[in-house]
């Protein structure tokens, strides 16, 4: 029996550019983001420190247990007026940083590899959970042009990713996202609704008790 210093009990399975099927349109690429994922959260730590993450207020007056923060020309935000995306970070009343070119590389192959090729993210939404931290189900669709797709990269915890229908009411599918996995929804899946499950507790080698999912997105 050998162990390879790479894989371990959080994330086990050898990265797989094939892609897996989860609907007409959506796909799972299993590790694609693990190769390079401390780079990538390097790129996500910048941004973190030049716009905080934060906890959002729903217009409803909840407020979000997901903390978020946004890089790119656009960023998704609530508040009390409703959801939208703002080229400014309310906090700071600055734009919010660029996205970090190696994050839309990545966003850029996922989406190829997805079959949506020309995709040209202008907003990535950095989303962290802790544990217990859930997201109900919602579909994405603030942005204005739902020809293209999202990206939504996994780093940290593992998490269990509900990938519904059309309708609330469909049974969602349950998928195990782990630490460098990508989903890609678009074409007939676009609006499809989709959450995470609470997230169980654990200790990520990276990111210790926490998991963050980037989501790319064409806003305006
Ligand atoms: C995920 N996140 O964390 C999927 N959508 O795996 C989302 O679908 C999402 O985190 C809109 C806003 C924030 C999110
Ligand atoms: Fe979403």
């Amino acid at each position: 029996m050998t162990f390879d210093l790479f894989d371990n009990l959080d994330d086990p399975a050898p990265a797989n550019p094939a892609p897996e099927p989860l609907a007409d349109g959506a796909v799972v690429l299993r590790g694609l983001a693990r190769t390079n994922a401390e780079a990538l959260l390097a790129d996500v730590q910048a941004v973190i420190a030049a716009a905080p993450l934060r906890h959002m207020v729903t217009p409803g007056g909840l407020t979000m247990s997901v903390a978020m923060t946004n890089c790119g020309d656009a960023g998704w935000v609530s508040d009390a007026r409703g959801y939208r995306y703002d080229r400014t970070d309310p906090l700071s009343g600055q734009p919010w940083p660029a996205m970090p070119p190696r994050l839309r590389a990545l966003a850029e192959e996922a989406a190829a590899l997805a079959g949506f090729a020309g995709f040209a993210p202008d907003a990535c939404l950095v989303n962290r959970y802790v544990p217990g931290t859930r997201l109900s189900l919602h579909q994405d669709r603030d942005e204005r042009d739902f020809g293209a797709p999202i990206v939504s990269v996994s780093l940290g915890l593992p998490a269990v990713f509900l990938f519904g229908g059309m309708r609330r009411a469909e049974r969602p599918q349950r998928v195990r996202l782990a630490h460098g996995d990508v989903v890609v929804w678009g074409g007939p899946s676009r609006l499809a609704f989709h959450g995470v499950a609470p997230l169980a507790d654990g200790d990520h080698p990276l990111l210790g008790r926490a998991r963050i999912n980037l989501t790319f997105r064409k806003a305006l």
